[in-house]
């Protein structure tokens, strides 16, 4: 049998056999995702109303891809006080969101109580609103500097209402890229370690890719096949999200965004190589609302969220400063013939549009 004829018969394919998807046609390999998309969610586009809340910018890392943490580059270091995290969530609790996404640098000043004591004054007067925060990143950091175990502080974490983990902080798992874009922060053994420990407490994440880099298509691939090893073991990914790298205001200096064709091959290859995660989200944000759109067509079934506020890829130059309209949203997937499905944090179906 060979790679086509296996995925159509249900089979699971190898790292060779992932790569060599690459040289298909981008048409017939959008096709067989397509086809696998289908028969998992239909013509469905899943969205949630969310809002990200990026609370201080100040790190102790220096990820070249980053353009959002204080540096050189962005002169700016800001700190929310708990009272100003709770006036934003106190307005989007009026107005129904359901899903806060709180994501930091790393700020060795503030103490781990800034980090935690607000999960937990946000659960305790908004206790229907889920809380996803604090990458796999930021556990390892918060586990270095109070030196806790990351057991201890995934505790300390569900114990303050963290309800879901973002999949930010995996960015690409090889270890030879990673050491050179990112190295310093947590490396890709500690960064599934502690995602398996969040599963193993029967709790939900995701897991993200950062590519359009320095990385090549090897590593997209390796880096897929870690997370199908892990999702074996845990089951515990509801969701594959393939970020596409922003170039502006960083360290890296790759000024060509990539290709539209690159962009869909990477997706498509992704819905079929992860035969074992549920969802794969087209992030809006990094590919643009329209690429996001016409990869429903390519394995995608998932959007994110209307967002309101995005700190972190728009310092890289994406156009998501301010989120998306939740009308526009609905009626954009509609355009391209999708079912706009609202689903909470965990992917439970809420409303079809
Ligand atoms: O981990 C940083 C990425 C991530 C750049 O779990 C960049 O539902 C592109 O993880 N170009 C944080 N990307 C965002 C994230 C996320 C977003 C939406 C939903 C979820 C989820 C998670 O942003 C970081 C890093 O990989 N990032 N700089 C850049 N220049």
């Amino acid at each position: 049998m060979n790679t086509v004829e296996k995925i159509k018969a249900g089979q699971r394919i190898d790292f060779d056999e992932a790569l060599s998807l690459y040289e298909m046609d981008l048409f017939e390999l959008g096709a067989l995702a397509n086809e696998k998309r289908q028969q998992m969610h239909d013509k469905k586009t899943y969205f949630n109303i969310n809002r990200h809340i990026n609370p201080t910018n100040i790190c102790k890392d220096v990820c070249k891809f980053c353009a959002y943490s204080a540096s050189r580059k962005n002169p700016k270091p800001y700190t929310l006080k708990h009272e100003e995290i709770m006036a934003i969530v106190d307005d989007i609790a009026s107005r129904g969101i359901k899903e806060v996404h709180i994501v930091s640098a790393h700020n060795p000043d503030t103490g781990l109580d800034w980090y935690t004591t607000v999960f937990s004054k946000i659960k305790a007067k908004y206790p229907k609103l889920h809380i996803k925060a604090l990458t796999a990143a930021e556990i390892h950091f918060l586990s270095e500097e109070y030196n806790k175990s990351y057991d201890e502080i995934i505790d300390i974490m569900i114990e303050n209402g963290v309800d879901s983990l973002p999949g930010g902080g995996a960015e690409i798992f090889d270890e030879e890229v990673r050491d050179y874009i990112c190295k310093g922060k947590v490396n890709s053994r500690q960064w599934l370690e502690i995602h398996e420990k969040w599963h193993s407490r029967g709790r939900k994440s995701n897991v993200t890719m950062l590519f359009g880099h320095v990385e090549e298509r090897r590593h997209r691939i390796d880096h897929m096949m870690r997370i199908r090893d892990l999702q074996d073991r845990t089951g515990g990914f509801n969701c594959f999200i393939p970020l596409v790298y922003q170039s502006e205001n960083n360290f890296l200096n790759i000024k060509e965004f990539m290709t539209a064709h690159e962009i869909l091959k990477t997706m498509a290859i992704s819905r079929l190589v992860l035969d074992n995660v549920p969802n794969l989200k087209a992030y809006w944000v990094t590919s643009t609302v329209n690429l996001a759109l016409l990869s429903q067509e390519f394995g995608a079934n998932d959007l994110d969220g209307t967002i309101e506020k995005e700190s972190i890829n728009s310092a890289a130059g994406a156009a998501s400063a301010n989120g998306v309209e939740l009308q526009e949203f609905i009626d954009q997937i509609k355009d391209t013939g999708f079912i706009p499905v609202e689903r909470d944090s965990l992917y439970n179906e809420l409303k079809v549009w």
